[in-house]
């Protein structure tokens, strides 16, 4: 009789014939099975043992020094229209790509073990959850996936139940950029990538499937799959509002999502639902209802301590993968920012010599299970998600971009969203501190046509829904060369001011960009901010803003005819507003 495996079974058999591997393993995702490659790979020396006393069940990865981050220039997306694709992607046509890339996998897995990894992205039951299947050489990416995704017999039964699946084909080749490339087929649901073992590379369930191919989707049935965190703030009532984030890689999502509150906000809590990922669809009521797709966090080690972000800290000491950190001598992890310990060898396994550079590789990673952390929400579970209250985005700005600031309405927020520029950092290969434009955090990640996904933001905006509100943020302001906002748990005075503003109680000042908090619409309790500060923190530039906006516009239409008619008038109606004189002081927007 068929089976709803027969399409996955012919696809192993067929990528066996290309690859021919010496075994194939079907991953159970067993604790088991997880042991088991734990012990290949410390037998192999692709794993050491980090020190048992302090760090139990923790393990170091040292990835090859030409494999530390993803790797933009070598990612396509392949639709058959190039335009699909968009100015934001590498386009290959998908004949050539296939070509190509099936040249580097043939009789690539020689020798090797073949895993068939199958994998859910989202609560095993939710209707919102979609469901994937990982082929792979690496035991590294099959431990990782464990990790990350619902992987294993129950992702199966769903697949068998579903019938559809993305098929996700991985090799690490021989590790040679030259022959490195990470390519998606949307129309084919299909995502090869050979030559890294890194990361968003590799585990194919993160950025591969869960924002190209899930974005390229999301468009067709309707819902979103967006490079953001969910967070839920609870008062000292009881009254959660979930809030989901998008700021692009390394600019802070893990550490905001796992926030604590300090001392002047007794009573008030945040729960972690995500750091990375979001899924969000309009539920019946018309708001929209968020899935955080993964099950574990890859996040970024350096910088990450008891005071940037103890709940971070307090998950690592046990049951967590690192890979390209630094190791104390007695086998603790460590990275730069962390100020127990110190380096005995670096990431690449040398006696530590601060003449090579940071211990730990500024993209250094953790991987653990979410369910690790003290703030982890039990509604992380939920099948049908959490209701967003507010959309944030926000990037690396040294300069001109206040701290926080409100969209006036859905349409303000797409271009607010659309126009995101941050400085770029050690997430993807290239420069760092370049400022980029880099729309919803999704330059990297969006399946398609930046265009057509502006359009789609804007459809969401129809009768009877009830949209979030839109923020934009920026923690990275500076002054002679620091940083003037402390960031971190303070955070959540704006988050407060965010939930406030949700509710219409709290108060705004309208300007051009949007609106704004007044030094009294913000708990300042507790911090010592002088007047100057304040002013560069909550003021508004209207020369740099104007200059910020032409660039803004020629960045819309560098995409082309393909650009909403709405978004260019909305970015009119800010630049007109901007060049008109200001002819009275702003006002007030009490809500
Ligand atoms: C990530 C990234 O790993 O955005 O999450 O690079
Ligand atoms: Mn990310």
């Amino acid at each position: 009789m068929a089976s709803k495996l027969d399409a996955l079974n012919r696809w192993v058999d067929e990528v066996a014939r290309l690859t021919q591997p010496d075994r194939i393993h079907w991953c159970d995702g067993s604790e088991a099975e997880y042991q088991a490659l734990v012990e290949l790979m410390l037998d192999t020396g692709d794993l050491t043992e980090l020190n048992p006393a302090t760090h139990p069940n923790c393990y170091l990865h040292r990835s090859n020094p030409s494999d530390v981050a993803r790797v933009e220039h070598l990612t396509f997306v392949c639709p058959a229209n190039a335009e699909d694709a968009g100015a934001n992607n590498h386009w290959m046509a998908p004949d050539e790509a296939h070509r190509k890339i099936d040249a580097l996998f043939a009789g690539c897995m020689k020798g090797r073990t073949l895993y068939v990894v199958p994998y859910c992205m989202g609560p095993i039951d939710s209707p919102l959850a979609r469901c994937g299947v990982e082929i792979t050489d690496s035991p590294y990416v099959v431990a990782n996936m464990r990790v990350m995704t619902r992987m294993g017999e129950a992702a199966l039964a769903r697949i068998e139940r579903d019938g559809g699946f993305v098929k996700g084909l991985h090799s690490i080749g021989d590790l040679d950029p030259a022959k490195r490339f990470i390519m998606h087929f949307p129309e084919e649901l299909t995502i090869k990538s050979i030559g890294s073992g890194y990361g968003g590379n590799a585990l194919l369930g993160k950025k591969c499937h869960a924002l190209r191919i899930a974005s390229w989707q999301a468009r067709q049935e309707g819902w979103l799959a967006e490079h953001m965190l969910i967070l839920g703030l609870e008062s000292p009532q009881g009254e959660i509002h979930y809030v989901a984030a998008a700021f692009p890689s390394a600019c802070g999502k893990t550490n905001l999502a796992m926030l604590i509150p300090p001392a002047a906000y007794p009573g008030w809590k945040v729960w972690t639902i995500g750091d990375d990922i979001c899924w969000m669809q309009p539920g019946p009521d018309g708001r929209l209802w968020a899935i955080n797709p993964e099950a574990g966090f890859f996040g970024v080690a350096p910088g990450t301590s008891r005071s940037t972000n103890p709940n971070a800290l307090a998950m690592l000491d046990h049951d967590a993968i690192f890979t390209n950190v630094a190791e104390t001598a007695d086998q603790q992890p460590w990275w730069e920012g962390l100020p127990e310990g110190k380096p005995a060898r670096d990431w690449q396994g040398r006696d530590y010599d601060p003449a090579n550079g940071p211990a730990a590789h500024p993209n250094s990673r953790f991987t653990v299970s979410a369910r690790q952390c003290p703030s982890w929400s039990p509604r992380s579970e939920d099948p049908q998600g959490v209701p967003i209250s507010a959309i944030i985005f926000g990037g690396r700005r040294e300069s001109l971009v206040p701290l926080v600031f409100e969209a006036r309405d859905w349409k303000h927020g797409v271009l607010v969203g659309a126009a995101m520029g941050s400085e770029t950092t050690a997430a993807a290969t290239g420069a760092v501190g370049v400022l980029r434009r880099d729309s919803m955090a999704m330059k990297p990640f969006c399946g398609y046509n930046f265009a057509d996904y502006f359009a789609h933001w804007l459809s969401f905006d129809r009768p009877n829904a009830k949209l979030p509100k839109v923020f934009h943020v920026n923690w990275f302001r500076k002054a002679d060369g620091k940083f003037v906002w402390p960031g971190f748990g303070d955070n959540m005075r704006v988050l407060e001011w965010i939930v406030g503003r949700c509710k219409d109680a709290v108060g705004a000042v309208e300007t051009p960009i949007g609106n704004l908090p007044r030094r009294e619409d913000l708990n300042l309790a507790g911090l010592s901010l002088s007047d100057a500060q304040l002013d560069l923190l909550l003021g508004v530039d209207r020369e740099g803003w104007a200059r910020e906006y032409a660039g803004i516009a020629e960045y819309l239409d560098s995409f082309g005819e393909r650009t909403p008619a709405a978004l260019k008038q909305e970015h009119a109606r800010v630049r007109d507003e901007l060049a008109a004189a200001p002819a009275a002081p702003p006002r007030a927007a009490v809500g």
